[in-house]
């Protein structure tokens, strides 16, 4: 067995006001509740220092840029970093990232027990728009502040395992979990900031939304045989609610710990990276079963392409 004892840190709202120092005391206070549950490695949602500004539509940059981190870690962040490392406990989190270079990006990290970043994706799927949208019931920002990531879906050997990572709408898209698993990958570590309600369709409330985080999770868990942790920044920020139902989810695509509040709560699995064996040496042992002569359009095209009439 290689037991990864993973605590998923679902954060309940945050408010556009609450400074960065107060949401680290309370992602702090999580981390202490996962030492004394014995967990190796904790794991936070997307965007996890502020509210989720991408809601907000900015026009001065300099606004926009109050938002993201120019260096990791910084003065704000660092006390998780040193209680990770007095702890030995691995950790992931998310932030919006300004580069020395000027380039923005929706990133999250990897940090081994010793404090040491070994891993940093860049979100690849950003949802959303760039422009106001007076038909929408509220903004979704992100195409506007971050660019598409460009770092691929790496897989890291970290930690006795194989971890991967992605953000939040990456999750719904198949690619994002097969190109992980092509590597081998046994945990996929994500953070979430999902609207309670569809902004362009009003009936889709949270049971649709709640239901549509389970199948994307379950089912990339289980295609791939990897473990698959889902963390979300849930309830009301600043009028506008976002679900939580964080999770964890076995190699066979089943559900072993789920979250059942929208406020700050812990779930801790020990989770055993061997578990991920069976499935990649079966039903789905890739250089055994998959066809890629019949996968060219998955690369070579965006849309839909419809036969002749
Ligand atoms: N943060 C994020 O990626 N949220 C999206 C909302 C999609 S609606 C524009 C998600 O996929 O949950």
């Amino acid at each position: 067995m290689r037991i990864v004892t993973l605590a998923a840190a679902q954060l309940g709202p945050i408010q556009r006001a609450e400074s960065r120092q107060h949401v680290v005391a309370r992602m702090l206070e999580l981390m202490d509740q996962a030492k004394a549950k014995g967990a190796t490695m904790i794991l936070y949602p997307e965007l996890a220092l502020t509210t989720f500004f991408p809601r907000w539509y900015m026009e001065d940059q300099a606004e926009v840029d109050a938002w993201f981190e120019r260096e990791m870690p910084n003065a704000a962040t660092l006390p998780l970093f040193e209680r990770a490392k007095e702890y030995g406990m691995a950790m992931s989190f998310g932030y919006a990232e300004l580069t020395p270079e000027g380039r923005h990006f929706n990133t999250c990290i990897l940090v081994d027990r010793t404090g040491k970043i070994v891993g940093k994706y860049r979100k690849t799927h950003l949802p959303g728009h760039s422009e106001f949208d007076t038909s929408r019931a509220f903004q979704h920002l992100e195409k506007r502040y971050f660019e598409p990531g460009d770092t691929g879906f790496p897989v890291w050997r970290t930690e006795g395992g194989l971890f991967g990572m992605c953000i939040c709408n990456d999750r719904r898209w198949p690619e994002t979990y097969r190109v992980m698993g092509l590597q081998g990958v046994e945990m996929v570590l994500l953070g979430y900031n999902t609207p309670s309600v569809n902004s362009q369709k009003a009936d889709e409330g949270p049971e649709k939304r709640l239901f549509h985080n389970r199948l994307s999770v379950q089912a990339g868990a289980y295609q791939n045989s990897t473990w698959v942790a889902a963390v979300a920044k849930a309830g009301n920020e600043d009028g506008f609610p976002l679900i939580g139902g964080s999770l964890i989810v076995d190699p066979n695509g089943e559900i072993v710990a789920e979250a059942t509040t929208e406020d700050d709560e812990l779930l801790v699995h020990a989770c055993d990276l061997d578990a991920t064996k069976f499935g990649k040496a079966t039903i789905f042992d890739f250089a055994r079963h998959r066809r890629i002569e019949h996968y060219g359009r998955i690369t070579a095209q965006t849309g839909v392409e419809l036969p002749p009439e």
